[in-house]
């Protein structure tokens, strides 16, 4: 039984989507279980760069079993885009399938988060703008879509009404926009629902039987710890669990069958969206990260903020998820810095957190404490081994691995899925 799963330690936008790709050459079915086309996983192989949005990005490995799980929702209209993309580079899309749990996401969820974001600036997220907050919302309040729902025509139409109803009161009385045509979208939905039906499946079956089957299963994490939305920053979350827990509830699994918990963590930190942000950089040293690793979003093309590697964030996430090993990503970006900075705490108010304040006021006080490590020169890009790494590279990393409690696995120090140093 061999369950993998990929985590973001941080803020989102660790490389994930890099990650998933390499385990995903060796694996025999890859599993999202949480978010929406909220998320941007970059995946590169022979120079060719694939943005995956709501597909696995093991979506590469044609023998692969990829599957949007029963804790992700769907707009389908841009799964079947996406798909058509990959299509047109002749990438095969026939080995995906879509959990009959999942929830769909409807044109007026992406409004009413438009809206939302747009209404009051003081209170902005700073999302996606793709609707995931008002469809898990309404997974919640029992008023969504499933997948599932397609499955009968009259019944899926009759549940579509009842929702869109509801939903037009609050985007014009509240909202004052423009209602959304009933008729228009069950319209629009009718070939959706019929390029989506054969890729309906029973979904938490066919991932429980591959694991005891001792099948190599990845589970794909979106977004990260930082944004969860019980132990991130709330409210500057996303409306989802990103973390191991989040498979168990995502993708019907039981904690047990989880052996591999793999976090994985940029050499730096970056944030997209508002909330604070406690080693962020304001200055040269942070455009000049945001430059060189090219941080601008992989969805909405917004510049990340970018600042120090922060290892009470990294320290939490391992703690919150179990994780079993980091995976540490985009070292490269640091080359030519003459000193960089952990921090291993928080000053709020006179008192030294090493853990992260619930409150969100608190954490927004708080000032870095700081641990000062000499930089390296070399160009890393190309190594593939532990031991030409610099040596003040090398102390960086052992730094991360004490203060994190978890062994580092694997280092990128590249885009590409070659870019790799293996550690263990
Ligand atoms: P949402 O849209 O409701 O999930 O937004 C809530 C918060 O979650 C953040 N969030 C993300 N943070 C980093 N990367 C994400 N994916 C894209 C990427 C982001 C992009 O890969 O670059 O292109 O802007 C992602 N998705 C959600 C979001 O910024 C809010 O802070
Ligand atoms: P994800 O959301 O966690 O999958 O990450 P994104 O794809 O949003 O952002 C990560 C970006 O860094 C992508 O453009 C990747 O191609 C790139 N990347 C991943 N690993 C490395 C690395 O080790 N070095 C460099 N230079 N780029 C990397
Ligand atoms: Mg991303």
């Amino acid at each position: 039984m061999a369950g993998y799963v990929v985590v973001g330690a941080q803020w989102g936008d660790e490389g994930k989507g890099k990650i998933v790709d390499v385990l995903s050459q060796k694996a025999d079915c890859i599993v999202r279980f949480q978010g929406g086309n909220n998320a941007g996983h970059t995946v590169v192989a022979g120079g060719q760069k694939n943005v995956l949005h709501l597909l696995p990005s093991g979506v590469l490995n044609p023998k692969a079993k990829c599957i949007i799980g029963p804790g992700v929702v769907v707009d389908p209209f841009v799964l079947l885009e996406e798909m058509d993309t990959l299509t047109s580079k002749g990438v095969s899309v026939d080995h995906i399938y879509i959990s009959d749990r999942a929830h769909l996401l409807m044109p007026y969820h992406v409004q009413l988060d438009c809206l939302q974001e747009t209404r009051d600036d003081a209170r902005k997220i700073g999302t996606t703008k793709r609707g995931i907050g008002p469809c898990y919302a309404d997974k919640y309040t029992r008023i969504g879509l499933r997948v599932c729902d397609l499955e009968d025509w009259d019944v899926f139409c009759e549940k579509l009404s009842h929702a869109l109803e509801m939903k037009n009161e609050m985007i014009t009385r509240v909202y004052g926009g423009d209602p959304i045509d009933r008729d228009e979208l069950i319209a629009r939905m009718k070939p959706v629902r019929d390029r989506l039906l054969p890729m309906i499946v029973e979904s938490v079956t066919m991932v429980n039987e591959a694991l005891d089957q001792d099948q190599t299963v990845i589970f794909e994490g979106a977004q990260a710890a930082m944004l969860d939305i019980n132990y991130g920053t709330y409210p500057y979350v996303t409306s989802s669990s990103p973390t191991a827990a989040g498979v168990c509830t995502g993708a019907g699994v039981a904690p047990q069958k989880l052996k591999h918990i793999i976090g994985v963590v940029k050499a730096y930190s970056t944030r997209v969206g508002e909330g604070p942000f406690v080693t962020e950089l304001l200055d040269a040293t942070g455009e000049l990260i945001r430059e060189r690793g090219s941080e601008y979003g992989a969805t909405t093309g917004r510049p990340r903020r970018c600042g120090w590697l922060d290892m009470n964030v990294v320290h939490h996430a391992a703690m919150i998820n179990g994780l079993t090993d980091l995976v540490v990503t985009k070292l490269d970006i640091l080359s030519g810095l003459p000193e960089v900075k952990i921090c291993t705490g928080y000053e709020i108010d006179g008192k030294v957190y090493d853990y992260i304040p619930s409150s969100v006021e608190k954490v927004a006080k708080a000032k870095p404490v700081y641990e000062v490590l000499p930089g390296w020169e070399e160009d890393i890009s190309g190594m593939t081994r532990y031991e030409e790494l610099p040596e003040n590279c090398k102390t960086y990393l052992r730094r991360m691995e004490e203060l994190a409690g978890v062994r580092i696995s694997m280092v990128s120090v590249g885009p590409d899925r070659v870019n790799n140093i293996y550690l263990h």
